[in-house]
């Protein structure tokens, strides 16, 4: 059984798996430790993850990237036009949530932000296979700390598209939290240490404040800048570089998709010499109209370039302690996880917030995975790990709401169910009196706090089958309501209830006690022989009632034809890898016989022999540079069987003549 943690970041996922040894990150098939988070479609396959960053410029039309940032919105959400910025493909309203629109297959085709984690969820599991050997399907994924109910249900929704199971949905910050907590065995048993953990990737920054002690963390506060990252800096150098080259070289890079791509490419190179060295230069071949640009920038520059967001750094980090109650020096250690977390200004800009230096204990690219492989094991059964309990948090107030009912006066009407930073998972029980069914509506409240353009609906849930009781009167019914692991929200069930009267014995203590006060001078009285008994009124389950919920998880229909969608895009895949493969092995082939029949397998083929298989293997090789440059699966193969039937009996010779050294040598040893 597989134990593997995903961090789905917004320009690279990262894989940990958990094995014997311990947590290790996993590389791809071009040996990298990171894919890229982008997805691309073409004329007869897809291209996940690197071979989509080969073609992320030349098939900029046809590539999506940010993909993070669009799953689990609604089209009109004002998000997704900020994010048309950084997208090649063209994002489309697909029956209100955000898409995009490819030419594959040479057909236009439209696939939800949900499809498209799919996809690249598809390709970590291949990944992970590869690796592993073994089948992949339990999986933690990580998820920035802010996401609403409605995107954690979106990536619940693609991962059981690519065939995964995710056995819980981590919080960016909690998983880093997680792989520093259970590696340390220094942990306090009494007074919590409390660590900052700071986590500034490609497009935001999340801080959370969190006590450890022995045995467990808890997460006290965590803040958010969701517009905050790498990319920032990577925007600020293109306009900066864009009105450059127009004065310089007179050309007009916004007006050129593919010349901003390869700007941006540029820029990131830059940005990272640039957290090293006082200065560096840049330099483009041919970025358009075949003109070759170059540059030179000072890393103050940048910094003044960037400074709307450098005053915005310590934001997050006040509102953070802020929340948590704690001052600076109650903060034991400072801890740096994402890229960005590597610029000199926002390291010397945090740095001083604190008034301490930072610690870069954690793999600031690996961090959250392993944390999400630690949380992984922990709850895989197939794997034993240290006891570490995680205290997580929900950073948004959620509340419920229902229709008051007549006969009951002044009846509430609503009820802050889980208040900010309620604890996660967390049941809650609500309890009703009523005579029909009902509805309740589950939503955020505090739109202050909730991110621009997100609808508050969280959930609608009926409960079903509500009567009077026998008496006519008010039926007790008790709700419960959930935070589950993966931070949703959900009505997970409902029953009704009724009172009944019991007979129950009164405890010894509480007899003394009574006959105590009775008569305190008589301590005779005490031992009485029968037990005496009381009357009591308890609530029993009388029958579960039906739910019927409506949310942000795809219906059953709407699953089932996009994993039908998912699977026969990955068999085309599949099906043009295999194409690929035979042809290289029909190449590989062809070469290796040539070069033999004129070396070792010379002896044993006949003058006419020699002269039929040389022009086969002409013959196909010419095939190979024109028809089959491009054809079925099929005719590679049979190409491979049509050289194999003239090769294999030369082959056969040469074989039996080594076979019949080897036997004189062994005899000859032997005597
Ligand atoms: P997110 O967490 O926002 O979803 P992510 O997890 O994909 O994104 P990371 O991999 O943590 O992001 O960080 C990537 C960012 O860090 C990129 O913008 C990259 O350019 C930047 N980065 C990486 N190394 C450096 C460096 N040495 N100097 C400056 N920036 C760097
Ligand atoms: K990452
Ligand atoms: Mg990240």
């Amino acid at each position: 059984m597989s134990v593997v943690g995903i961090d789905l970041g917004n320009l690279n996922t990262c894989i940990a798996v958990a094995r014997r040894g311990g947590i290790d990150v996993i590389v791809n098939e071009t040996s990298n430790r990171a894919t890229p988070s982008l997805v691309s479609f073409g004329q007869k396959n897809r291209y996940l993850g690197e071979p989509a960053k080969t073609q992320e410029i030349s098939n900029y039309k046809n590539t999506v990237g940010s993909l993070k940032r669009l799953i689990g919105r609604r089209w009109n959400d004002p998000e997704v036009q900020i994010e048309r910025k950084y997208i090649g493909a063209e994002l489309v309203d697909v029956h209100g949530q955000v898409g995009a629109k490819v030419q594959y297959l040479n057909q236009e085709e439209v696939l939800t932000a949900t499809q498209l984690v799919a996809a690249l969820l598809q390709k970590v599991k291949q990944t992970t296979v590869n690796e592993l050997k073994t089948a992949v399907s339990d999986v933690v994924i990580s998820v920035p700390g802010w996401f609403t109910d409605c995107q954690r249900r979106a990536v619940l929704d693609a991962a059981s598209i690519a065939g995964l199971n995710p056995l819980r949905l981590i919080n960016d910050t909690t998983a880093s939290a997680l792989g520093y907590g259970i590696t340390k065995t220094d942990l306090p048993d009494d007074k919590p240490r409390h660590v900052a953990i700071i986590d500034i990737g490609h497009s935001n920054y999340s801080v959370a404040i969190v006590a450890f002690k022995k045995g467990q963390l808890t997460v006290k506060s965590t803040a958010y800048d969701r517009h905050f990252g790498g990319r920032d800096f990577d925007i600020a150098l293109i306009d900066h570089f864009a009105k450059e080259f127009k004065g310089k070289y007179n050309i007009d890079i916004k007006s050129n998709p593919k010349a901003v791509f390869r700007l941006a490419a540029a820029v990131e190179k830059l940005k990272k010499v640039l957290s090293a060295n006082p200065a560096a230069p840049i330099s483009i071949e041919s970025i358009m109209n075949d003109m070759d640009v170059s540059s030179i920038l000072k890393r103050e520059e940048l910094e003044e370039f960037v400074k709307p967001l450098l005053e915005r750094v310590t934001v997050p980090l006040e509102q953070a302690l802020n929340d948590s109650g704690l001052t600076k020096d109650d903060i034991y250690s400072v801890e740096m996880v994402g890229g960005a977390t590597r610029v000199p200004c926002l390291k010397n800009a945090i740095s001083n917030f604190f008034g301490k230096q930072l610690s870069f204990t954690l793999n600031q690219d690996e961090a959250v995975s392993r944390g999400a492989a630690f949380a992984c094991a922990i709850l895989s059964p197939a794997f034993k790990v240290r006891e570490f309990a995680v205290h997580d948090i929900s950073p948004y107030p959620i509340c419920f709401t229902w229709e008051p009912e007549r006969e009951i006066p002044d009846e509430e009407t609503s009820l802050l169910v889980f208040p900010k930073n309620n604890l996660v998972p967390s049941t809650k029980v609500l309890t009703f009196y009523r005579k029909e069914p009902f509805t309740l509506d589950v939503s955020y409240t505090n739109d202050a706090i909730l991110p621009t353009g997100t609808q508050p609906w969280i959930g609608t849930y009926t409960v079903k089958n509500v009567i009077p009781t026998d008496s006519g009167d008010f039926s007790i019914v008790k709700v419960k309501a959930r935070i589950n692991l993966h931070g949703i929200v959900a009505v997970e069930s409902a029953a009704v209830y009724e009172e009944k009267e019991f007979e129950e014995e009164i405890p010894k203590a509480a007899v003394n006690e009574e006959k105590r006060n009775e008569d305190n001078n008589d301590p005779e009285v005490m031992d009485t022989e029968v037990p005496e008994t009381r009357i009591v009124k308890k609530l029993v389950k009388k029958a579960d009632l039906p739910i019927v919920a409506q949310n942000g998880t795809l219906s059953e229909d709407l699953m089932n034809a996009f994993k039908e969608r998912e699977g026969s895009m990955a068999i085309e895949d599949k099906l043009v890898a295999e194409t690929e493969d035979r042809k290289n092995a029909l190449e590989e082939y062809l070469y290796d016989i040539r070069g033999k029949l004129e070396d070792i397998y010379a002896p044993f083929a006949s003058e006419e022999e020699k002269s039929v298989l040389g022009s086969l293997l002409d013959d196909t090789e010419n095939w190979l540079y024109d028809e089959g440059a491009d054809t079925k699966k099929a005719r590679y193969v049979s190409k491979m069987e049509e050289i194999l039937k003239v090769a294999g009996p030369i082959r056969q010779r040469f074989f039996d003549a080594e076979e019949e050294k080897r036997q004189k040598i062994e005899e000859a040893q032997i005597a």
